[in-house]
């Protein structure tokens, strides 16, 4: 039923463009059939573009594209929505969704007809996508996303993104067919207690005016959230304040907005209360104003581990007027979304959840990267909630290399593919060095032990090998798995080399650079400290090589200690980990192991403890 065409599998673009070995659209498109032809890229031509996209972002950025509208020109481009005639004839094709789109190149003409603006959009964002090849490939693409609403929600504690990194972000949204972005970190004064009754200083809502305007050109609705629920009076006084706090948001341009009301206790948590004023809100100033989104609000029950079989969730349900979204994290306030958590929570709410996705967040485990791929969100969820964003970490252009599978999961969900969405991304993060930036990933996802007990891989390919490395030599000593000794060893030196190529290309992605910096030290240590524990256990019988690799391995033990003390440290969970799931524990049993075999075996005490990333804490 899905795929509606005939799909000509992708490799006929690759053939036909030659170099395009790893070219791949993303977010992954619904139907497309490629014919085994390709085009040149139009260098001038006629340009058919309908009265609804004139002016529009879809126009500016196809103009900036393919530069070389000339009314002479024999080529065709046609552009606009369903209700332009220019592209009347293509009406069948496009699809029914909001922001869909019909995109068709032949060897005479390109058509982008979509089922409104952010359709066009969107048709001309995969066009930019076929522009990186030589050659444009002869192709028809029905496409449109399985969930309305999808994109990012600001919504962590600890150090807010920067202005520079939100402009970049909205580019990046554009880019990556997300539509909502939604403001509301937990450390800006002016979103939550004690100032969210206070209207912005002049620069920082001249900012905000900025990020609004940066959002409208990528097609992203900017919502601004307010979080009042740590001192809120239910009174008309903060009522009042709320409203006017809004309106002033209002004139900086913003036209979507939100009333979080996570993480309190006390009188903001009443559901009737908080009801009262979402629908006063909703009625006299979303639907007052007639050009502002629906408004969101974050419940304070917004997970299933708060309060099940409270009144406070179908009371939402039954009172809040039908257009409020409401927002849910899962079944835990970290955790994957399923379709169980919604057979729960939807009836409750009598509406499709709203999902905040508590990842890449780590604002309850600042001392860890989560790098690695999206997965284990259920495939199937698509006509289940209305909308789906993700909560960041305060690394902006770290946190991509997760948006980038949130944008292709939401997109198209049973197409999703985790691996191939996670290496694009690399790739796009660090073209000319992608491979180092996967291993780097790769060893830097897990969140640890933390108290939301969320999990994720780390070190897949390699812990099956480091597994039976430690069981053989703990059993055999030197008769272990000689295989996959030799594996660990060279994922030790791939580790090395990663780190000190990212660390010497700063240049490539200087943003990424910065943020990832201490970690990369940190990763490098841990890549040398296996080296040597690798050569301590095959060195037990040779005292001098014995003693020369072990005292390495107590010095390394003692500068991962000190990176993990010098850097990060105003964190809630300050410091630095990095390879602390798979590689760190077995390189310290292995440690363990080999040191007490040889203090049996000559009679020494050496200090077989390892010293732990940091000075454990007494009780
Ligand atoms: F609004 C909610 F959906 C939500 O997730 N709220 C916060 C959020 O700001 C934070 O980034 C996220 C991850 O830490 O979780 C919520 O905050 C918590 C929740 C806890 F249970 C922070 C610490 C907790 F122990």
């Amino acid at each position: 039923m899905k795929k509606l065409f005939v799909l000509i599998v992708s490799f006929c673009v690759i053939t036909a463009m030659g170099r395009a070995q790893d070219f791949r659209l993303q977010p992954a498109p619904q139907e497309f059939v490629f014919q085994d032809d390709s085009v040149s890229v139009p260098q001038s031509y006629q340009l058919h573009a309908g009265s609804s996209v004139e002016g529009q972002p879809a126009l500016s950025v196809l103009n900036k594209v393919l530069p070389g509208a000339d009314a002479k020109a024999p080529f065709r481009v046609y552009v606009g929505t369903k209700q332009d005639k220019e592209v009347k004839k293509f009406r069948k094709q496009i699809p029914n969704v909001a922001d869909g789109y019909f995109l068709k190149i032949a060897d005479d003409c390109i058509v982008i007809a979509g089922a409104d603006k952010r359709g066009v959009y969107y048709g001309v964002q995969t066009l930019c996508q076929l522009l990186t090849l030589d050659k444009l490939p002869v192709v028809e693409i029905v496409d449109y996303p399985d969930v309305p609403f999808r994109g990012v929600v600001e919504g962590f504690y600890g150090t807010p993104w920067s202005h520079e990194a939100r402009m970049d972000q909205l580019d990046f949204y554009g880019r990556n067919k997300m539509n909502v972005y939604i403001y509301g970190p937990k450390d800006d004064p002016y979103h939550r207690t004690p100032n969210w009754r206070k209207p912005y200083p002049a620069e920082e809502g001249e900012r905000i005016k900025q990020l609004v305007e940066k959002a409208k050109e990528n097609e992203v609705i900017f919502y601004w959230a307010i979080h009042p629920g740590g001192d809120i009076r239910w009174n008309e006084e903060d009522r009042t304040h709320l409203m006017q706090k809004f309106e002033s948001m209002y004139q900086l341009g913003v036209r979507g907005f939100a009333v979080f009301f996570d993480d309190i206790s006390g009188e903001g948590t009443k559901a009737e209360k908080q009801v009262e004023l979402l629908n006063y809100i909703d009625e006299n100033f979303v639907k007052a104003k007639k050009d502002v989104a629906p408004l969101i609000m974050c419940p304070t029950v917004y997970c299933g581990a708060w309060g099940q079989g409270s009144d406070y969730l179908p009371t939402l349900g039954k009172e809040l007027n039908e257009d409020i979204r409401v927002m849910w994290t899962g079944d835990r306030v970290c955790t994957n979304i399923t379709k169980s958590t919604l057979d729960y929570v939807n009836p409750l709410l009598r509406r499709k959840a709203f999902i905040w996705w508590n990842y890449p967040v780590s604002d309850y485990v600042t001392d860890h990267l989560l790098l690695g791929p999206v997965y284990g969100n259920d495939q199937n969820i698509q006509d289940e909630v209305s909308a789906f964003v993700s909560n960041p970490m305060e690394y902006a252009e770290a946190s991509k290399i997760a948006l980038y599978g949130v944008a292709d999961y939401t997109w198209n969900m049973a197409d999703y593919d985790s691996r191939s969405s996670w290496e694009y991304a690399l790739r796009r993060l660090m073209p000319l060095h992608a491979g180092y930036l996967e291993t780097f990933a790769a060893h830097n996802s897990d969140q640890g032990i933390s108290g939301l007990k969320f999990r994720r891989e780390e070190s897949v390919a390699i812990q099956p090998a480091l597994a039976k490395l430690l069981e053989s030599y703990r059993d055999k000593g030197l008769r272990m798995d000689t295989r996959s000794y030799a594996e660990v060893a060279k994922e030790c030196r791939r580790i090395v080399a990663a780190a000190n190529v990212l660390l010497a290309s700063e240049k490539e992605n200087p943003a990424l650079y910065k943020e990832i910096k201490p970690w990369l030290l940190q990763f490098k240590l841990v890549g040398e400290y296996g080296g040597e524990v690798l050569d301590m256990i095959t060195s037990l019988q040779a005292k001098e090589r014995f003693m020369s690799s072990y005292e390495q391995a107590r010095a390394l033990q003692t500068l991962m200690r000190e990176v993990n003390d010098t850097y990060n440290k105003k964190a809630s969970h300050p410091g630095i980990k990095s390879g602390s799931k798979h590689l760190r524990p077995t390189f310290d049993a292995l440690f363990e192991l080999a040191t007490e075999r040889y203090n049996k075996q000559f009679g020494t005490q050496l200090d077989a403890k390892p010293l732990p990333w940091e000075e454990v804490k007494k009780k």
